[in-house]
């Protein structure tokens, strides 16, 4: 047995972590002292005591406002947007406003944007085996999701003439095998030095009924990944906020893996950003259904925040204004632009994301060693969210999209009723045959299309591009 181990798990009830100690091989017993040296038990400890503390949201939704917002109608531009409306008073139209356009292309153009993509996620919802972002989302091109961002990102690259680079959080459940994709593909033309695929930290599990942290097997704990949030700790820790600095990027595009219709670095969305002089943007859409799976963006107290689908009340979410639209209508769909300050000022104060509390069904080793697979929630994890930087950011702005325009979530297997591969495939679909019939195409109906941001970035480009008097009479792919 081991005493250094031993004295460090003793104080916090946690010595069944060495219960297998004598079964273990060498390397077996190095693996689970490192992990074991890497945990804060106090902290667990602390986090297990305080789990059912965690907010309460009734209370918090009972007093959440709707945020002021860039409207898609433009009736955001007269509410408080910092000092964006200084310069824009009420009644002029956003949408219209060719400044929020030059100024973000002033700032792409400067190369003082890079992005990051969220991928440490397992997609289990999905019952697909890998990463999510190598899943073949094109409807005609069978493109993954990793393609499709990536040659956004190189497109737009390419249009600025700068380098936009991505920082990709993987987690180790999909780190290994996100690089090695990459490596096969040629990183989808990006170049090496403008990709960093950086690891996200884990938490262990705990065992509800007792605070005792899980063994998945004799000489292994049950860890999983730290949320989203995960990453701002990760960035520091992995040099990932050092790259950006040494660049001078000040704006990053955050996203996620699952969502192949993101406008990445959009200049709508970044040019109100820019104009808002805001370190944290979001993007929203109005809800379409109350209970749809969304973040809700709010406002509290005067500071905006996030309250996420699963924590607000189904009868707060149902609530109507006298028009009959939703009162809390702001869904983020995890689409932000974060200040390059921002995130290296917040990344040094270990406070700034709060752990929030999941109940789960995790597999676990009982004490004499079976391995038990719980038929119903067991243990408590532990994850940070992203969007809980919100209330620290200065002049933080919420714009609104037209989901089909943006947001077409890959989140369950193939004929579930929602957020399922085919729907985010017809919304491709949908959206490359506007863009063609902008641009003065004719499309055969019921056909497949789709176009590449290679080919086209947006409607603008492949309006200059496709040859007059375009017909398409089958599935196209204009790459
Ligand atoms: C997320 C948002 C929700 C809404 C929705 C839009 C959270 C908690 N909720 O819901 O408010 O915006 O998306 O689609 O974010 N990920 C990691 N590491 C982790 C966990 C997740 O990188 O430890 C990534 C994951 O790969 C994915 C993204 O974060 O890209 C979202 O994760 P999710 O699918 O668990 O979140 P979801 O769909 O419940």
């Amino acid at each position: 047995m081991n005493a250094n181990l031993q004295a460090k798990l003793t104080p916090f009830n946690q010595q069944h972590l060495l219960s297998f100690w004598d079964r273990l091989d060498d390397a077996e017993r190095k693996n689970l002292a490192a992990q074991i040296e890497r945990l804060d038990f106090a902290a667990i400890n602390q986090l297990y005591r305080g789990r059912n503390e965690s907010g309460d949201f009734r209370e918090l939704a009972n007093r959440a406002a709707p945020p002021p917002a860039f409207r898609l109608d433009n009736s955001g531009l007269k509410t408080g947007l910092g000092p964006f409306c200084a310069q824009h008073p009420p009644g002029l139209s956003g949408k219209m406003d060719p400044t929020p356009f030059s100024r973000a292309e002033t700032a792409l153009r400067a190369g003082e944007v890079g992005t990051i993509l969220v991928a440490g996620g397992q997609g289990t919802r999905l019952g697909f085996d890998h990463p999510k972002g190598m899943y073949a989302i094109g409807p005609v091109s069978r493109r993954t999701l990793f393609q499709i961002h990536v040659e956004k990102i190189v497109a737009a690259a390419r249009c600025y003439g700068v380098k936009i680079p991505l920082y990709l959080m993987t987690s180790p459940a999909t780190h290994e095998e996100t690089i090695a994709f990459f490596r096969e593909h040629k990183n989808f033309g990006l170049p090496d030095e403008d990709l960093t695929i950086f690891r996200q930290g884990t938490m262990p599990a705990v065992e509800e009924a007792t605070g005792k942290v899980l063994l998945e097997a004799p000489g292994r704990i049950a860890l999983s990944p730290d949320g989203h949030g995960g990453m701002l700790s990760a960035m520091d820790r992995e040099g990932v906020l050092d790259d950006i600095e040494r660049r001078g990027l000040k704006h990053l595009f955050y996203f996620q893996v699952d969502n192949p219709l993101v406008d990445i670095c959009g200049r709508e969305f970044l040019g109100y950003h820019l104009l808002a002089g805001s370190e944290l943007s979001t993007q929203v859409i109005c809800k379409r259904d109350p209970l749809e799976r969304v973040g809700n963006v709010v406002e509290v107290d005067g500071r905006l925040m996030v309250i996420e689908y699963s924590d607000l009340p189904d009868d707060v979410a149902r609530r109507r204004n006298a028009d009959g639209s939703l009162t809390i209508w702001a869904g983020s769909i995890a689409v932000h632009l974060f200040s390059a300050a921002m995130l290296r000022r917040l990344s040094r104060n270990a406070d700034a994301l709060p752990f929030h509390v999941a109940r789960k069904k995790v597999a676990y080793l009982d004490d004499l060693g079976n391995l038990i697979e719980p038929a119903v929630p067991n243990a408590i994890k532990f994850e940070r969210f992203i969007f809980d930087l919100l209330p620290s950011a200065a002049n933080a702005i919420v714009v609104e999209i037209d989901p089909h325009e943006g947001f077409g979530p890959v989140k369950n297997a193939p004929g579930s009723a929602s957020d399922t591969p085919e729907i985010a495939q017809r919304m491709m679909i949908a959206q490359h045959r506007r863009w063609l019939e902008q641009a003065g195409a004719q499309v055969a109906e019921n056909i497949p299309v789709e176009i590449s941001p290679l080919y086209a970035l947006d409607a603008e480009e492949l309006a200059r591009k496709l040859p007059r008097g375009t017909r398409l009479e089958q599935a196209t792919y204009f790459a």
